[in-house]
């Protein structure tokens, strides 16, 4: 530990949940993201974890959970650290909308992670007849539902990548203000 800690630098890392439906893109997202690849992604069972630096000194663990309705029921295991949640839509599956917004609503409910920002990504916005963001900020009631937190809904496409950078800084940047406003900064250095 001594020798470790004496290579004095300091990374804060966070916790950041990544929850959607089954198939809405977490997984491609996560390793697009992580990788700038496409992968060719099966359904998760249990949850993929990856670590992602956006920032120098700032680490996301990403933690994907599985979406499919029996795996739901363990969303809420993972909320006791989260830092943030990175919900993902898929904006070209107008049938399950309501079920995704049904399983937003609850999962926000959760008091491991009341007043923590959410960023909504409105993804498979390369598919011609997708919902806007503006559409899903109107139909999953955001205003509303996340009124005691910071809330962001970032369009994007997890095959190309576009709006995922942008998506997870927003949400760093809220990460960052949230942790802040809690005063607990200091908890969060772990020395590497
Ligand atoms: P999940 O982890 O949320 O369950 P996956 O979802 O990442 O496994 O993706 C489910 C399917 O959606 C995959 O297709 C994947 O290629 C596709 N997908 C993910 N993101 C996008 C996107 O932005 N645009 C489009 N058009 N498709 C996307 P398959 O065919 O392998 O099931
Ligand atoms: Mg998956």
């Amino acid at each position: 530990m001594g020798l470790l800690a004496s290579k004095k630098s300091k990374v804060k890392q966070v916790q950041i949940l990544l929850l959607g439906l089954d198939s809405a893109g977490k997984s491609t997202l996560l390793y697009k993201l992580k990788f700038g690849q496409d992968i060719i992604t099966m359904p998760t069972i249990g949850f993929n974890v990856e670590m992602i630096e956006l920032e120098k000194s700032f680490s996301l663990t990403v933690w994907d959970v599985g979406g499919q309705s029996r795996m739901r029921n363990l969303w809420t295991c993972y909320c006791e650290n989260a830092d943030g949640l990175a919900y993902v839509v898929d904006c070209t599956d107008q049938r399950r909308l309501d079920d995704s917004r049904r399983e937003f609503e609850h999962i926000l409910k959760n008091e491991h992670i009341k007043n923590v920002p959410v960023v909504l990504l409105a993804n498979k916005q390369d598919v011609p007849e997708a919902l806007t963001a503006m559409d899903i900020t109107r139909l999953f009631k955001v205003k509303q539902l996340c009124s005691d937190r910071n809330w962001y809904v970032q369009p994007c496409c997890a095959i190309t990548g576009e709006g995922l950078a942008e998506g997870f800084r927003k949400l760093t940047g809220f990460v960052k203000s949230h942790m802040k406003s809690r005063g607990d900064t200091l908890a969060f250095f772990r020395q590497v």
